[in-house]
């Protein structure tokens, strides 16, 4: 493709009705050139009507005091974000958009140590020589455990697309306690847990946690069969959100991109652009229609107790066979593929449990399926996949994401069109059904610029609450002071508790985050400091600070106490194997200290009352300072040991 595709204008221009058309196959080609000349050509401020923001609102005027966090008082949501290829989750406080903390997941982090001690390697997962198997990772998609159709606090899980692996996070701590590599999958994208149990009624929370496969390959991925496209498929996964174990995984037709559940524990989805089975791009958008695909997950776990599985290479975990040619009766079917139109991407379950919104990206569409009628399609009592859709309104370019206020009304994001657009289900559906009168959009939004995902406040549970929606864009050119190259991306707040949309603040978030949830506070509970006999291999008193000696081995137990740690000095020899074990017996809320060893490349903190240990080869003979890095005490600086290397 060369430049001039897309400047001659595969697209026409902005505003012109016949935009709004499926975009055919030749504007497709030009689609990456085109979304960005779109985003660029919108970020020329004298080109851009409602670029200035919230002079868009009704009254003419935005009263933006009321969304502001007086200093001392405290946000009423929390934001949860995943971090991109950050591999990281983030936390915000909203309305405000302070950055309360950043919680290493997938990558390395110097600041808590992650990756750097033993136990965030335990975690992480190491090579033979002990060093972590992964550093790099990609997340995407981050969604708390469920009680009762709404969030309980407990978990939240978030995927890593490169490596296939599934991250949980204690709600308590804010910390990751389980990575999960999930058996034969590339390109992990969609991950949604259930909402409560398809099997036994009484279990109304979650146990298990869907993971969706974007990227095909031959199964078993071991360099037989590269170039034989029968070979490829994908697998679905479903993981135990107790034990984090994988406990089986669906053979899919096409590829899926994003996942959704539903509220009665029933049905989990996603959304396929790669029905084709294309490996080139432009085989990928070949055909009019994709799919989105449901599962059946009560007869899905009974095929796997009944053992009709297979399983793939060296993994163990239960396959069963979910393709289309082996689900043509209805009655029986693990799997019931809705056709949408081409290429969709997110999907999304309304609050009130009825529908999913299957949005179009490469269709001007969203697709809106119908809860009640797939269940029916999988009791036989409907013709073809296509009679679950009950509505298909056109609502802009680039449909991608769509969130829910909670009374009647969905948000979807424009990645094309920069803006979010709010549409009425039920006049979408009078629509139709035929009546010209009805209007499914009513109301839009420009945002600065090309919005990926958005959410709104509660909007994935029963109490979506219709206060807030935040719009994660790609593009935030002439928004922010510039600061190189790089740019910020921008989150925008918007006020959608009235008829029409207000933008309200404009946030600057670190590259890149993709999917948001937004939590009420009184449903997080954290703990404020750790409790130490959660710690096994605790020092709990100064006095027991020791080194030990096995052969080659030595062991410092080792205490901080603000401001010293409890041995001042230590020896060790060239070649010792070192693990220091450090508890911070400070019994004070934050207060937080650091151990760094100089040229050692260890780096870590220990909140307090917690255990934390790392292991090093003393491979460098002389004095090094092992100092205190989080600023405790009027004598911080003095805060160090002296290790000694004997050569
Ligand atoms: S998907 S916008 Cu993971 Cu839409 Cu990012
Ligand atoms: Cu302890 Cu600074
Ligand atoms: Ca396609």
């Amino acid at each position: 493709m060369s430049p001039s595709d897309h400047e001659s204008g595969s697209l026409p221009p902005p505003q012109d009705p016949a935009r709004r058309r499926f975009l055919s196959a030749t504007a497709v080609a030009g689609l990456a050139g085109a979304g960005l000349s779109l985003g660029l050509a919108a970020c020329k401020k004298s080109d851009t009507a409602g670029a200035a923001g919230p002079a868009v609102a009704a009254s003419g005027k935005v009263d933006y005091s009321k969304y502001e966090v007086p200093p001392g008082q405290l946000d009423t949501y929390y934001s949860f974000s995943s971090g991109g290829h950050s591999g990281e989750v983030r936390i915000y406080g909203m309305p405000s958009g302070r950055l309360f903390k950043r919680i290493p997941v997938f990558n390395m982090d110097c600041l808590v140590g992650w990756g750097v001690t033993n136990e965030s390697k335990a975690i992480l997962g190491t090579r033979p020589d002990g060093s972590p198997k992964y550093t790099t990772g990609d997340t995407h998609h981050v969604h708390p455990s469920y009680t009762n159709g709404t969030y309980d606090g407990q978990h939240i899980f978030v995927n890593d697309k490169i490596h296939g692996r599934l991250a949980r996070i204690r709600l308590d701590t804010m910390e990751c306690d389980k990575i999960t590599e999930l058996p034969n999958v590339q390109g992990f994208h969609g991950v949604f847990p259930d909402k409560r149990d398809p099997v036994d009624a009484k279990i109304n929370h979650t146990t298990r946690v869907f993971c969706g496969m974007e990227f095909h390959t031959p199964q078993p991925n071991d360099g037989r069969d590269m170039d034989d496209p029968k070979k490829y498929f994908c697998l679905f996964t479903c993981v135990d959100a107790q034990t984090m174990e994988p406990r089986w995984q669906v053979k899919v037709d096409g590829n899926m991109d994003l996942v959704a559940t539903s509220y009665d524990g029933k049905l989990a989805c996603s959304n396929q652009y790669n029905t084709e089975g294309g490996v080139h791009y432009e085989d990928m958008m070949s055909a009019e229609r994709d799919s989105c695909v449901f599962f059946h997950i009560a007869r899905i776990e009974e095929a796997v107790r009944q053992g009709k599985t297979f399983t793939i290479g060296t993994s163990k975990v239960p396959v069963v066979d979910g393709t289309q040619a082996a689900n043509s009766d209805p009655k029986t079917a693990l799997t019931c593929y809705v056709p949408v139109p081409k290429n969709p991407h997110g999907v999304n379950a309304s609050p009130d449990g009825k529908y999913y919104a299957c949005s179009g990206k490469l269709s001007p569409t969203a697709t809106l399926i119908d809860h009640a009628l797939v269940l029916q399609w999988f009791d036989g009592q409907l013709k073809t996949p296509r009679d679950t859709v009950v509505a298909e309104p056109e609502i802009g370019l680039g449909p991608l994401h769509t969130a829910f206020d909670g009374r009647g009304n969905a948000y979807t994001t424009l990645f094309l069109d920069s803006q979010i657009v709010k549409w009425n289900l039920e006049a979408a559906k009078k629509a139709f059904q035929g009546d010209k009168t009805a209007q499914a959009v009513v109301d839009r939004i420009d945002v600065q610029y090309q919005p990926g995902h958005g959410f709104t406040s509660m909007g994935e549970t029963r109490e979506a609450d219709g206060k807030f929606f935040l719009s994660d864009n790609k593009f935030s050119k002439d928004r922010f002071l510039p600061v190189g190259p790089l740019h910020p991306e921008s989150s925008q707040l918007i006020d959608i508790s009235g008829d029409k949309m207000v933008l309200v603040a404009d946030h600057s978030v670190y590259s890149e985050p993709h999917d948001s949830i937004i939590v009420r506070r009184d449903i997080i509970k954290t703990r404020q400091i750790y409790d130490l006999s959660d710690f096994p291999n605790a020092t709990t008193k100064v006095q027991d600070c020791r080194l030990e000696r096995q052969g080659k081995k030595v062991t410092i137990h080792l205490t901080s106490q603000a401001p010293a740690y409890g041995l001042r000095e230590w020896k060790v020899k060239k070649g010792d194997e070192v693990t220091i074990i450090l508890t911070n017996i400070d019994k004070v809320e934050d207060l937080t200290h650091g151990f760094a060893i100089p040229k050692y490349n260890i780096n870590f903190i220990v909140n307090p009352q917690e255990t934390k240990s790392v292991t090093f080869i003393a491979d460098k003979p002389g004095v090094y300072w092992c100092y205190c890095t989080n600023f405790c005490h009027a004598l911080h600086l003095e805060m160090r040991s002296r290790m000694m290397v004997e050569a």
